[in-house]
């Protein structure tokens, strides 16, 4: 259905890219989200509503909405990936994926720097927790300008963290104990080191200068005038670098030295499907996909809209985020990277099969289709649903990093995350997905500081608080319908570090924010308070394995020296503690794996309304299995809303002591203690 030129709100929101610019927008703003269902508002013209909100939004904001919505589809129309009943599911939508920021996880030589034989050494760790599926994020060959998401070659592994060889050792060691393995596949821009940058700037008219953005400099100048547009890079700066040897400008929406590939070139999508095949022969079950919605840019690269890009903090942000070919490129990268054909060899290696006490069967046959990953900045549930709702063959799962920051938040911003818009947020995102789409279930990644410490603030070190923190939210991830990816820490509860001067920064992203609040007037310690709330570094400190110096990780010097040092929260000491963390996550994953009602069950939220009490029935196809989640979102004691269902047996739960509930009571009082979980079986 065409839009014309001044649709009706309700027209912009009932289509899915529409929709999800309304919410942004009012999430940016910091209203609710129903605003725009009022009947007033929703029978009101684009145009109106825009010039009304010109001040915020922008003299061209609708014609830059109504170009966007043209390039998309006007409904979600997601078939069923499960017609043929649930043998035709697919493993990833039951499994636990766990990231692995391999560069902290684990060293083996010595030299401060994770590596492929350290994970190789803990990989016990990780099946006994019950993890299906590892995510590594970036190891292959990389100057490191952004620690790895700067490929240099996507078939050789970067040296530091070790080689080719000791991948598929990595690949089999995960294989033989049942595990899957996918990798971070960085293809938006690579490294201005790379082969085929090398090769495009030495001769920008020859084949390769093709395979990236390179633009001439206007007429008489030599880089000293103004770049090809206005956009600009999200570590700062415009988006363009001229590259004086080769008299052209080049984009990077990254790092300068992350030039941004070409997709339009189809040589450019061929070697990305040469690439994806390679590693699957290899035995690599499916990747990441590093910034996968910004590969395909507006033809022409227009300037970006700057009311927009104040708005969203990002000038040209719209021409890119979610361009007009994404669905074709995805679509065609899965057919030609992803699908295995029936007459390819047979990959290295296959997971083997994992019963249920743990031991494992024969190596499976290899899956037709390796799982794609989309990490996907800016998607609303709209648009994600567009990109791996069931049926659509392009993504398998999204991340919507929505769930982050609370409205009218960043992640700079020093503040206390609201457990209660995480339970609006996870509600909206259930009832708004199909009944086959799968979501991927994430709160902590290498690009953001810890939840548990967003919610907790100073508090994160008192070791109560923290367990019952780590415990609620790894419930969230493990109980609601979705895929979850578990971060490396999280089984601890790693929390956030103590940063008291840049020099222990190590990421670009930081280190060129704080040089630029220092141009812009803001004193050191201005300056500081502007960057470590949101800096990366936070999750991206050694894993503690156990106390005492270099925390297990290093006999070296850490290359990100940042270690607390607070007791009680090292594998070593929570290991053998049935109350601990990490036994929780355990004891939780393999609950999931006994009782797939937990893992795949039909969800509904009794007392959706409720800012302390967050709860959840999960059920079986035929209603028999039934099973209650609980959790008190407050730090104090709270009254359970009511007794909504009958007898119910806990089967886990998170406080320990006198007065807390314990697995096998059948009565479960009227009260909660503070951030208390508790799961249980409905037994009517
Ligand atoms: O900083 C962002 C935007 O300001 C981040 O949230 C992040 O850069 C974005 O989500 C994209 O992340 C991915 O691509 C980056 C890399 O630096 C991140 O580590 C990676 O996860 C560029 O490759």
């Amino acid at each position: 259905m065409a839009l014309g030129d001044n649709p009706r709100i309700c027209e912009v929101h009932a289509h899915p890219v529409g929709r999800d610019a309304i919410d942004k927008v009012l999430l940016q703003m910091g209203r609710s989200r129903h605003w725009v269902t009022n009947p007033l508002v929703s029978s009101l013209r684009l145009r109106t509503v825009a010039r009304l909100a010109e001040p915020l939004v922008g003299p061209r904001f609708a014609d830059a909405l109504l170009e966007l919505l043209a390039d998309h589809p006007s409904v979600v129309t997601t078939g069923s990936s499960r017609t043929q009943g649930r043998s035709e599911d697919p493993w990833w939508r039951t499994a636990v994926f766990y990231q692995v920021y391999p560069r902290s996880f684990a060293d083996s030589d010595g030299d401060g720097i994770g590596d492929l034989r350290g994970i190789i050494d803990h990989l016990d760790h990780l099946r006994d927790l019950g993890v299906d599926c590892l995510w590594l994020s970036p190891i292959f060959d990389s100057p490191n300008e952004d620690a790895g998401y700067d490929v240099r070659d996507y078939r050789a592994v970067m040296s530091e963290m070790g080689t080719l060889d000791d991948l598929d050792a990595l690949i089999a060691g995960c294989h033989e104990r049942g595990m899957r393995i996918i990798l971070d596949l960085v293809v938006n821009h690579t490294s201005h080191e790379h082969a085929w940058f090398q090769a495009a700037i030495a001769d920008p008219d020859g084949p390769y200068g093709d395979y990236y953005h390179l633009r001439p400099g206007r007429p008489g100048e030599d880089g000293t005038g103004p770049p090809p547009n206005n956009w600009t890079s999200f570590f700062g700066g415009s988006a363009w670098r001229w590259i004086p040897q080769a008299r052209r400008w080049a984009l990077h929406l990254f790092a300068e030295g992350q030039m941004d590939l070409n997709w339009e070139n189809p040589a450019v999508r061929a070697e990305v499907a040469d690439i994806v095949q390679w590693w699957r022969s290899r035995g690599i079950d499916g990747f990441r996909l590093d910034v996968i919605n910004y590969i395909s840019k507006r033809p022409g690269l227009p300037d970006g809209d700057e009311a927009i890009g104040a708005l969203i903090g990002f000038p040209g942000i719209e021409h890119y985020f979610f361009g007009p070919r994404l669905h074709e490129y995805l679509h065609e990268l899965r057919g030609a990277g992803f699908t295995r054909d029936d007459s390819d060899p047979p990959p290295t290696s296959t997971v083997r099969a994992r019963r249920d006490d743990q031991s494992v069967g024969e190596p499976q046959p290899p899956d037709r289709v390796g799982v794609m990953v989309g990490e996907t900045p800016g998607v609303g549930i709209e648009m994600g649903r567009l990109l791996s709702g069931a049926g659509r063959e392009e993504l398998d799962l999204v991340f919507n990093f929505d769930v982050l920051d609370g409205p009218g938040r960043i992640r700079w911003d020093d503040y206390r995350y609201d457990l209660a818009y995480l339970k609006d947020f996870l509600i909206e995102q259930q009832s708004r997905i199909g009944a086959d789409d799968r979501v991927a279930l994430f709160l902590d990644n290498h690009d953001n500081p810890r939840m548990l410490s967003k919610v907790l603030g100073p508090r994160d070190r008192d070791p109560v608080a923290r367990s019952a923190v780590a415990k609620l939210l790894a419930t969230i991830q493990l109980t609601l319908p979705g895929t979850p990816f578990l971060y490396q820490g999280q089984e601890i509860g790693a929390a956030d570090q103590r940063f008291d001067s840049i020099d222990q920064l190590r990421d670009v992203e930081s280190l060129n924010r704080h040089r630029e609040l220092l141009a812009d007037g803001l004193d050191a310690a201005g300056a500081l308070a502007g960057v470590v709330p949101g800096a990366r570094d936070h999750a991206r400190v050694p894993m503690r394995w156990q106390p005492g110096p270099g925390h297990g990780f290093t006999t070296g010097v850490a290359w990100q020296p940042s270690v607390e040092e607070s007791s009680g929260f090292t594998v070593e000491e929570q290991q053998d503690d049935p109350d601990s963390v990490l036994s929780f996550h355990r004891d939780l994953i393999r609950l999931r794996r006994q009782h797939t009602t937990l893992a795949d069950g039909a969800v509904r939220f009794p007392d959706r309304r409720s800012r302390r009490w967050f709860g959840w029935v999960l059920a079986d196809r035929d209603g028999r299995d039934e099973w209650l989640v609980e959790l008190n979102l407050t730090d104090r004691r709270i009254r359970r809303p009511r007794h909504f269902v009958g007898r119910t047996e806990v089967e886990l739960a998170s406080l320990a002591g006198p007065g807390f509930h314990r697995p096998g009571v059948t009565r479960r009082g009227p009260w909660m203690g503070p951030y208390e979980t508790v799961i249980a079986r409905i037994t009517h």
